[in-house]
């Protein structure tokens, strides 16, 4: 990786031990006392709170060369979310969305894991970690009724790239809503470095209705048993990994995709038209196995790295190669190539918008005239006061969980943040000072002294770019609208506006 700043994982430590999560019930007695009574691990040095990265982000590599103690916090949501234009499904998920949040962590680390269930939730949820060497993979530990949530701790044992998923009964629907991720354990000396990393996983989907058939779509029991899914795709949705939500990269860099299967049932032919892989750590393990491989099999409940470096510009196609998943299933996302044309290696037009039908990322024409009428159609109940204020209420109530799952770690639940350490955000002069620069402060981060009402602080935020124009417009209008503030609502634009103005880095470097 090109991290320029040896302070990622610094960055990450930041929040020792800072986050109490408060949020739910606490713990029994007895677990706290079980916990209390565990030994100390004298190869554990010094402690940080892992950021997990939604798909297709991965957090950025470890620089740390002894193990530490790994707080990590997931959160499990049941949420209804979009399953194709259209087509809504309520998803149960680790972390907000599918696939789970990725987790990173390193070999020898000893992993202190709350699994909180939202109150909110109908089920009960635990998690299976395949990363963990114990009975269930944490599965009886971490059993989480809604409204609570629970802890156990594991040492990394193995390194490789583990699938994680719930496992309560029935353990098919479970998985089968999206109930999975993955936990990357780095091996001791580290992955090669590369300049690309992304997280791509695939998961089939059984609903009611036919592939696109519009509206909340449930769960089908018969069409999971007969393993006959309506929908096959790549993070959770169809189109999640296309047009402006392609991965990226520029020719001559080198890519490494952390690609998983979360099944429940099929079996993946992994493929990148165009592309071959130059080196393979098949199912996850830690050695590169193979070289100059075309398609790789992931199965479910596994995982493979592909990695390879990309020499030519263009748009090359991710899929299932069991092709009917690809174009009528919804498996299929891109990676585009941005950079100079290399004739030598390759001359020829580009992909074709009729070989992809309706994957396409411009679709047909008449799916452009409905996106843009439905686009007019917002813009014209945008400018009805009522609504515009109807509308602030919901990104504030959108953003309360973005502050949720990203924030509160470090500014806390309350929005006071931690004396001498981390800013408030509450009845902050800072941040209400100037809308554009908080903008920028979630997407670049903000280093060095800076004082808050008052008070000085000096510490680092990471960059937060992961997060979609839409998140950190919410976000930012629940914080600048909580905590005693009071200001106008973000725009989706302000943000895009904020992003083209500072390129963003790419997903994973925090440059
Ligand atoms: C890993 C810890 C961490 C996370 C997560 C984090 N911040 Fe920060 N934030 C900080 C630190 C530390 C500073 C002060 C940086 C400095 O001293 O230069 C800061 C500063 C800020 C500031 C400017 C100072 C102020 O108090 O007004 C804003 C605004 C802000 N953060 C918003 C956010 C938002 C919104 C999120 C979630 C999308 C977020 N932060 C997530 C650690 C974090
Ligand atoms: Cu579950």
């Amino acid at each position: 990786m090109k991290y320029k700043h040896p302070t990622c994982a610094t960055l990450l430590s930041i929040a020792l031990g800072l986050a109490s999560f408060h949020l739910y019930a606490a713990e029994p007695d007895a677990a706290k006392t079980k916990l209390a009574a565990k030994p100390a691990d004298p190869s554990i040095v010094g402690e940080e709170v892992a950021l997990l990265t939604q798909a297709p982000a991965v957090p950025p590599a470890i620089k740390r060369s002894q193990p530490t103690k790994v707080v990590v916090k997931l959160e499990v949501r049941e949420i209804v979310k979009r399953m194709a234009d259209g087509v809504d499904y309520l998803f149960w998920t680790f972390g907000g969305s599918v696939p789970g949040s990725f987790i990173r962590i390193r070999e020898g680390d000893m992993v202190e894991f709350t699994l909180a269930n939202h109150p909110s939730s109908k089920m009960p949820h635990n998690i299976d970690l395949h990363a963990v060497t114990g009975p269930g993979g944490g599965a009886a530990s971490s059993f989480t009724a809604p409204g609570h949530s629970s802890q156990f701790s594991f040492k990394a044992l193995n390194p490789g790239l583990y699938v994680y998923h719930c496992a309560t009964a029935p353990v098919p629907m479970h998985v089968g809503n999206g109930m999975y991720g993955m936990i990357l354990v780095e091996p001791k000396e580290g992955l090669p470095p590369v300049d690309k990393e992304y997280y791509v996983m695939q998961g089939d989907f059984y609903t009611s209705g036919k592939y696109g058939a519009e509206g909340l779509q449930t769960f089908d029991q018969e069409k999971a048993n007969d393993e006959r899914p309506t929908y096959v795709v790549f993070n959770g949705s169809v189109g999640a990994l296309v047009g402006d939500k392609a991965i990226t990269a520029k020719v001559g860099e080198t890519v490494r995709l952390y690609v998983g299967n979360g099944g429940p049932n099929l079996l993946s032919s992994f493929h990148v038209i165009g592309e071959i892989f130059d080196r393979i750590y098949p199912e996850g393990g830690t050695i590169a196995s193979q070289r100059n491989v075309q398609t790789t099999l992931i199965p479910a409940g596994g995982s493979a790295m592909v990695e390879f470096k990309v020499e030519v510009p263009g748009t090359f196609i991710i899929v299932d190669h069991s092709l009917s998943r690809a174009f009528n299933k919804g498996a299929l996302g891109m990676l585009k190539v941005s950079g100079p044309e290399n004739i030598l290696a390759y001359s020829g037009k580009e992909v074709d918008a009729v070989y992809l039908g309706r994957q396409a990322e411009a679709g047909s024409e008449s799916e452009k005239k409905v996106t843009s009428l439905q686009a007019q159609m917002k813009e014209a109940i945008k400018t009805d006061p009522r609504i515009a204020s109807l509308t602030k209420e919901i990104q504030i109530e959108k953003g309360k969980q973005v502050f949720m799952q990203t924030c509160f770690v470090c500014h806390q639940i309350d929005g006071q943040g931690v004396a001498g350490q981390i800013p408030p955000l509450g009845k902050s002069d800072f941040l209400m000072a100037d809308k554009e620069r908080s903008i920028k402060i979630v997407l670049q981060g903000l280093t060095g002294d800076l004082t808050v009402n008052g008070k000085k602080f000096n510490g680092t935020m990471v960059p937060l770019n992961y997060l979609a124009d839409e998140d950190i417009a919410n976000v930012l209008t629940y914080v600048r609208n909580g905590f005693g503030n009071s200001g106008d609502a973000v725009g989706v634009a302000e943000v895009r506006r904020a992003r083209s103005e500072a390129p963003a880095p790419a997903a994973n470097s925090f440059e």
